[in-house]
Formats: C-alpha cells, sequence, structure tokens
C-alpha cells in the first residue's frame, strides 16, 4: 500500500488549467497508477483554485523548496517542481520507475530525454523568447520549425527506435513505466503539432509507435483519455499546431 501524507490522502497537482503542457506527464503518471490526486488549479479560485493557484506555488507562498516554474506536486510535506523529478518520484511510489537502481537510473536519462525534445518542440513555436507572441516571431519560428522537422524530429525518432522494445515488451523491459507514458505523450505531441512531418517520417519508427499504442490500451489510460480531465491539445500548450511550422 502506498503511504500517502497529502490532505485527504490525494496528491495535489499544481499546473496551468487551460492546457496539457508538461503537466500531462504528470497527470498520466498519476492517472496510469490510479493514484488519487486533485487538480489544483482546475479547481474554482473560490476553493483554491485557478491561476492563481500556480501563481501562489511561483511566488514564495510555497512551502520548501521553491520550484521557478509548473508543474508542481505537493504529497503533504513533499512538494516537488520539475517534471523528470515529480514524475520518477510518483513512479517509484506506485511501481513504474523500473525494478531496480540499473532501470531506475535508464529511466531518468530517457525521460530527460524526452523532455529535451518537448523543449525543441516548443522552441519550434517560440524560437526568440517566450514572453513574446507567436505572430511577433513567426519568421524565426518557420526557420527553426523547418530545421525541427527535417533534422532533429528523424534524428530523436531514429535514436527512440533504437532503445524502443520489440515482441510487446516496455522501455524498461517486462514492465511499464513512465518513460513509456512519457513516450506516449510526446509521439501524440508531435503528432498534433506536425502531422505532416511525422506522417513522413512515421516509417522510420514503428517499434515506438507500438509503445504509443500500447500505452493507449492500458485500461486506466483509455479511460482516462476518454475522460474531461484529458484536456485537447491547444496553442497555448508546449504542442502546438500551425499548419505553417509543418514542413
Ligand atoms: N524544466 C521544467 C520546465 C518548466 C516550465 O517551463 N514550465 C512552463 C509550463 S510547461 C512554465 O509555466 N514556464 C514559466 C516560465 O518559465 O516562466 C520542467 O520540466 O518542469
Amino acid at each position: 500500500m502506498v503511504e500517502q501524507h497529502s490532505e485527504g490522502g490525494r496528491y495535489e497537482l499544481v499546473y496551468w488549467p487551460f492546457l496539457q503542457g508538461r503537466g500531462e506527464f504528470v497527470r498520466l503518471v498519476l492517472e496510469d497508477a490510479g493514484a488519487p490526486y486533485v487538480d489544483v488549479a482546475r479547481l474554482p479560485q473560490s476553493q483554491g483554485g485557478g491561476v492563481q493557484a500556480v501563481l501562489d506555488m511561483r511566488r514564495d507562498a510555497a512551502p520548501g523548496l521553491r520550484a521557478f516554474a509548473p508543474p508542481y506536486l505537493r504529497a503533504g510535506d513533499v512538494v516537488l517542481g520539475q517534471t523528470a523529478v515529480i514524475c520518477d518520484w510518483l513512479a517509484a511510489r506506485h511501481g513504474l520507475a523500473g525494478a531496480n537502481e540499473v532501470q531506475r537510473l535508464a529511466a531518468r536519462q530517457l525521460m530527460l530525454t524526452i523532455l529535451d525534445v518537448v523543449d525543441e518542440a516548443h522552441d519550434t513555436h517560440h524560437p526568440v523568447a517566450s514572453s513574446l507572441y507567436f505572430e511577433d516571431q513567426r519568421d524565426a519560428a518557420i526557420a527553426a520549425a523547418r530545421a525541427f522537422t527535417r533534422e532533429r524530429l528523424p534524428e530523436w525518432l531514429d535514436y527512440f527506435e533504437t532503445i524502443a522494445p520489440r515482441g510487446g515488451h516496455w522501455l524498461l523491459g517486462d514492465r511499464a513505466s513512465y518513460v513509456d507514458l512519457a513516450l506516449f505523450q510526446l509521439v501524440e505531441g508531435l503528432e498534433y503539432a506536425f502531422p505532416a512531418a511525422m506522417a513522413r517520417h512515421a516509417s522510420r519508427a514503428p517499434a515506438v509507435l507500438a509503445v504509443r499504442d500500447r500505452v493507449r490500451a492500458r485500461p486506466r489510460i483509455a479511460s482516462y483519455l476518454d475522460s474531461p480531465r484529458r484536456l485537447p491539445f491547444n496553442e497555448d500548450g508546449v504542442f502546438r499546431h500551425y499548419p505553417e511550422l509543418d514542413c
């Protein structure tokens, strides 16, 4: 039985309420584990939710070591930032972080690599500054997206294909882990943002796509994807579809 210390025995995820973003990597772990959690910022502000909940964590209002940016996870005295750290900690508590130290380290390495791709995908639509609107950096975004879709995307897919399992298993072996969930989210996000480029490169990564399909079929994930808790991708998130960037 997993020991939980949070209010009411539930984890508290604090993330921007209107988008999947990096919070989705944490949400997928919670959902696959069947762990009770509250998506705090999706509550009304009168109940401590809304964007203000995120802003409070960004300021010095949270106990413990302040993390710079969301997602945040609270579980009683434990307050964490950084997607990779949160997923690693949560997954270890729910049997989703590998069976031994070697696998846990492999999972961390893969998770950070997946998040590197997420950063690169983000930088295609915001290559100059996150503080500027997309429209104010459109030309630079088109150049960045062209390089990403033509050069980096096939390199990333080739890399993940070399470490993807063969014969129906998971990235770490026989047991699914949070990096399978993260790879699922990465592929879904890339297909949303760059449908044409992904279709063009799909044939180089059949084992990666098979992991995505297996994750999608996991019962708790399938029911989560059908639920209103799974927000659609949109142009406020990390993965954004702008047709002019899908070279
Ligand atoms: N490396 C961090 C990045 C966190 C991050 O960039 N969060 C975004 C939302 S997905 C944000 O709100 N950033 C605000 C900022 O950087 O000021 C992580 O993986 O958690």
